[in-house]
């Protein structure tokens, strides 16, 4: 089978080519064997979540209309929603704690990390209300990890403190009223489990407000706890120049791949690949290159300057240009198949996260107390792989376009204090204010197979740039942009309405870079959606209304991963507008669906999910839903 028009990822026809070339599958086969995928699945109308089924509702009305048990269509879609954000959550706050342990063993010396970033510790323990007189870092540093752990054992009443002490006051006492400050996330996610088992909650607007839950346990518990230890382990991310594609990989280098999510282990394979390059060039090779896949990738982007090789669908493709020695993993997002395409080559493929094991790969145990002698041996596995690479096989596509990024808050807000140091937002009020900035609008989330890859990214975030809305990015989509030359001062020029042209290029003279801001800015992976919700807490602040009123929106145009779900639903939760481009799976459902995307949402939260396929015609929904909160606030 050959597929063709995936991708518009210039790189990947080439690559696919070469697969089918060399004989292997792709995801794209995969999902052309799929078709036609199952309609009952599609509608959420699907229940396994008991023994007596499988059981399935017949969406046209005719066969049955409940399951064995008497669960009925509203039922099961809002059961399988909650526990597809709970698997969301469950990732998210699985990731953040690991960062939490790290902190802690490197603040009583037991893991050797260096505590890089103490003006964020401090800013992080003033925060929780923890007095940061006279501590030195590493004892701050323990209590601000054992305030995290200690929302891990609340057994009380209390909500999360990471939630109030980080969201807007305004929302924790939106969610108080309705019952919804999750307590202890470790136990939010067990509930979940709980309601939606077999003949616990059959009421699906109870549901759906645990789901709303949820994604405050995913927002807090995950999200902002994650980037904030991060930040304070590894250092918040400032302005960094480096490049995207495939292009960035070298075959007279040692090229090393890291993939997946947490940076524990990547950050410590950078420091090493930096030291062992004598070892590479004693092998041969002119040096060690490292790129980026996933959020692991915008990680070590982001903090590193990395480059980032490519995004979630093409990371089979990346193997493919034989000149990957090792594709090192940790958790979330690794195809299962890249084992079987690593296999065709000379690639090594390392797992090291004990809950990520692939058959067929090198397992290198993360140890955090070991982690030096681990990331060693991982970049020593690579430089002895280059030595069997078969230059025969090696094809490296020529793209590779220039990215800044790290645009953590901090990072915004320092180039904005260059304009106005005692004001550092008003000069981007002032410009939202006075019409030259229409709004904003977050591109986040994943790829997905039903979808052209990175075409919905950037024809809406086209749209949006021509229409003088500020595109901010994190994900996957933050690769497809950054694939796609928007990451950089030229698209400014190229692709910004005048108005937003011109904002830009003032910010980037008076920040000193001698050129104009990029027009979508990177902030990060997507647990750094969490500095998106900072900077709309600050902006709603300093106007002094609530979030849920600003001129913003976001959007998820090629989500696949559940966590994606609870980011969205978080989203919502915090009252943005938040646009789908895949449908999600509760169309079988009125009750569910016409929650998420309709006045109820829109009356309890301020926000609502809005499902649009067609990227123009999203942009333009997007585009309309800022103009009336700006009407609203009547600017
Ligand atoms: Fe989605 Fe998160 Fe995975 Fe990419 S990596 S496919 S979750 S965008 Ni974060
Ligand atoms: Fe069927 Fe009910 Fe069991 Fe689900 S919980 S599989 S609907 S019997």
């Amino acid at each position: 089978m050959s597929v063709k028009d995936v991708s518009i990822d210039p790189a990947v026809p080439e690559l696919l080519e070469k697969a089918e070339n060399d004989g292997l599958e792709t995801v794209w086969h995969r999902f052309a064997s799929q078709q036609p995928q199952c309609g009952f699945g599609l509608l959420g109308i699907c229940c396994r979540n008991c023994v007596q089924g499988p059981c399935r509702i017949d969406p046209f009305g005719e066969g049955p209309q409940k399951g064995i048990c008497g669960a009925n269509a509203d039922l099961i879609v809002a059961r399988n929603l909650l526990r597809s954000a709970t698997g969301g959550a469950a990732a998210h706050i699985d990731h953040a704690y690991e960062a939490v342990e790290a902190l802690y063993q490197a603040a009583v010396g037991k893991a050797p990390y260096e505590i890089k970033d103490e003006a964020k510790l401090k800013a992080v323990a003033g925060k929780l209300g923890i007095s940061v007189d006279g501590k030195d870092k590493n004892t701050l540093a323990r209590e601000v990890a054992e305030a995290a752990f200690a929302d891990f054992a609340n057994h009380g009443a209390a909500p999360m403190k990471w939630l109030t002490a980080t969201a807007p006051a305004e929302r924790v006492e939106t969610w108080g009223k309705l019952g919804l400050l999750p307590k202890n996330p470790d136990r939010e996610i067990r509930t979940a489990m709980h309601q939606t088992s077999m003949g616990v909650d059959s009421d699906p607007v109870n549901l759906i407000l645990a789901t709303v839950k949820m994604g405050l346990v995913d927002g807090y518990g995950g999200l902002h706890l994650a980037t904030d230890i991060q930040d304070i382990l590894f250092g918040t991310p400032s302005p960094v120049v480096s490049d995207a594609n495939l292009g960035v990989l070298d075959a007279d280098y040692v090229n090393i791949i890291i993939h997946g999510h947490v940076p524990l282990l990547s950050e410590k394979v950078v420091e090493w690949a930096r030291k062992l390059e004598n070892e590479a060039i004693a092998a041969g090779a002119r040096g060690i290159k490292l790129a980026g896949i996933c959020c692991t990738g915008n990680e070590v982007l982001m903090r590193q300057g990395v480059p980032l090789a490519t995004n979630f669908l093409a990371q089979e493709l990346a193997v493919t240009t034989g000149a990957v020695d090792a594709m090192v993993v940790d958790v979330q997002c690794i195809m299962p198949s890249l084992a079987d395409i690593t296999a065709c080559y000379h690639t090594k493929l390392i797992t090291t996260m004990p809950i990520a094991k692939v058959p067929g790969a090198e397992h290198v145990p993360f140890d955090i107390e070991k982690v030096d002698e681990t990331a060693r041996q991982i970049v020593r596995i690579a430089i002895e792989a280059y030595k069997n690479r078969d230059p025969e096989k090696v094809r490296i596509p020529g793209h590779r376009s220039k990215v800044v990024a790290g645009f953590s808050v901090e990072a915004v807000v320092g180039a904005l204090a260059k304009l106005n140091a005692d004001n550092p937002l008003k000069p981007l009020v002032d410009n939202i204010a006075n019409g030259n900035i229409l709004g904003a609008c977050g591109v986040v989330g994943c790829n997905n197979a039903k979808v052209v890859q990175d075409s919905f990214h950037v024809a809406l975030v086209k749209e949006l740039l021509k229409n003088n809305v500020l595109v901010v990015a994190t994900g996957c989509a933050a690769h497809a942009l950054g694939k796609a030359g928007f990451l950089t001062p030229e698209a400014t020029l190229q692709y910004a309405g005048d108005s937003l042209k011109a904002v830009l290029t003032a910010v980037g003279e008076a920040a000193g870079l001698k050129a104009p801001l990029p027009p979508a800015l990177h902030m990060g992976s997507c647990v750094d959606n969490s500095r998106i919700g900072d900077l709309l807490k600050a902006l709603a602040a300093y106007l002094n209304v609530a979030v849920k009123d600003l001129p913003v929106a976001a959007s998820a145009p090629e989500y696949q991963h559940e966590k994606a779900i609870a980011i969205g639903t978080w989203a919502v939760a915090l009252g943005v507008f938040t646009h789908l481009g895949v449908v999600p799976p509760v169309l079988g459902s009125q009750v569910v669906a016409g929650a998420l995307t309709g006045e109820t949402a829109e009356n309890l939260l301020g926000g609502k999910f809005y499902v649009e396929t067609d990227p123009i015609a999203a942009a333009q929904g997007i585009i309309a839903h800022i103009k009336d909160k700006r009407a609203k606030l009547g600017i």
